[in-house]
C-alpha cells in the first residue's frame, strides 16, 4: 500500500490537565479515561483501517465485511471521546452556566426551557440500559435539536444527527468515582459543560 494511503488517527490533545475537572472527575479517571480507553480506540481503529485497506486492495469483500464492526466501534470510540473532551472545562473556567444566543433560543423552543431540556437530557441518559451515551444533536433536515442516546460507541450521525455535546455513561467514565450511581455522575457533569464550545458546534451545524 502507498504510504500516502496509510490512514493514522491521534489521540488529540487534552485542552486541560489530567486533574483540571475535579472534583467532578477525577484525575484518575481522566487518565485511565483518555491515556487507556480512548488511546485504545485509537490504535484498534488503526489496525483495523490497515487490514481493511489490505483487503480492499486484494478485493476480499468478505474481509472487508468482516472488518465493519471494528471499525464502527473504534471509529465512534474516537469520534465520540473526540468531541466529549472538547466540551468539558474545568469549573473555575466559569463556561457552565449554559447557552446563549440561538442555542439558547432553540432549546427554549425544543424542550420549553433549558430547565426541561436538562430533566430530559438526563433522565435519558441515566436510563440508558448498559453502555452508552446520551446527546444533545441537532436534525438539520428539520432544524431542531433532539436529545436522544446511542449503545456502545455508536457516534450519534448513525442517527442522522449533528453531535453538540455528548456524555459517556460507560461505567470507566465514573465507577472508579460514582460507584454505581450514575445519576450522581451525570447530574455532576452539567458543572463542567463548555458551553462557549457547545454553541461553536451549534454555529457550525446550522450552516
Ligand atoms: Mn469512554
Amino acid at each position: 500500500m502507498p504510504e500516502s494511503l496509510k490512514t493514522s488517527y491521534q489521540l488529540p490533545e487534552l485542552p486541560y490537565a489530567l486533574n483540571a475537572l475535579e472534583p467532578v472527575i477525577s484525575a484518575e479517571i481522566m487518565d485511565l479515561h483518555y491515556n487507556k480507553h480512548h488511546k485504545g480506540y485509537v490504535t484498534n481503529l488503526n489496525t483495523a483501517l490497515e487490514k481493511y485497506h489490505e483487503a480492499e486492495t486484494k478485493g476480499d469483500i468478505p474481509a472487508m465485511v468482516a472488518l465493519q464492526s471494528a471499525i464502527k466501534f473504534n471509529g465512534g470510540g474516537h469520534i465520540n471521546h473526540s468531541i466529549f473532551w472538547s466540551i468539558l472545562a474545568p469549573v473555575s473556567k466559569n463556561v457552565s452556566q449554559g447557552p446563549h444566543g440561538d442555542l439558547a433560543k432553540m432549546i427554549d423552543r425544543d424542550f420549553g426551557s433549558y430547565q426541561a431540556f436538562k430533566e430530559k437530557f438526563n433522565s435519558l441518559t441515566i436510563g440508558i440500559q448498559g453502555s452508552g451515551w446520551g446527546w444533545l444533536g441537532f436534525n438539520k433536515g428539520q432544524k431542531r435539536l433532539e436529545v436522544t442516546t446511542c449503545s456502545n460507541q455508536d457516534p450519534l450521525s448513525t442517527q442522522g444527527l449533528v453531535p453538540l455535546f455528548g456524555v459517556d455513561v460507560w461505567e470507566h467514565a465514573y465507577y472508579l468515582q460514582y460507584k454505581n450511581v450514575r445519576k450522581d455522575y451525570v447530574e455532576a457533569i452539567w458543572q463542567i459543560l463548555n458551553w462557549r464550545q457547545i454553541e461553536e458546534r451549534f454555529a457550525k451545524a446550522v450552516l
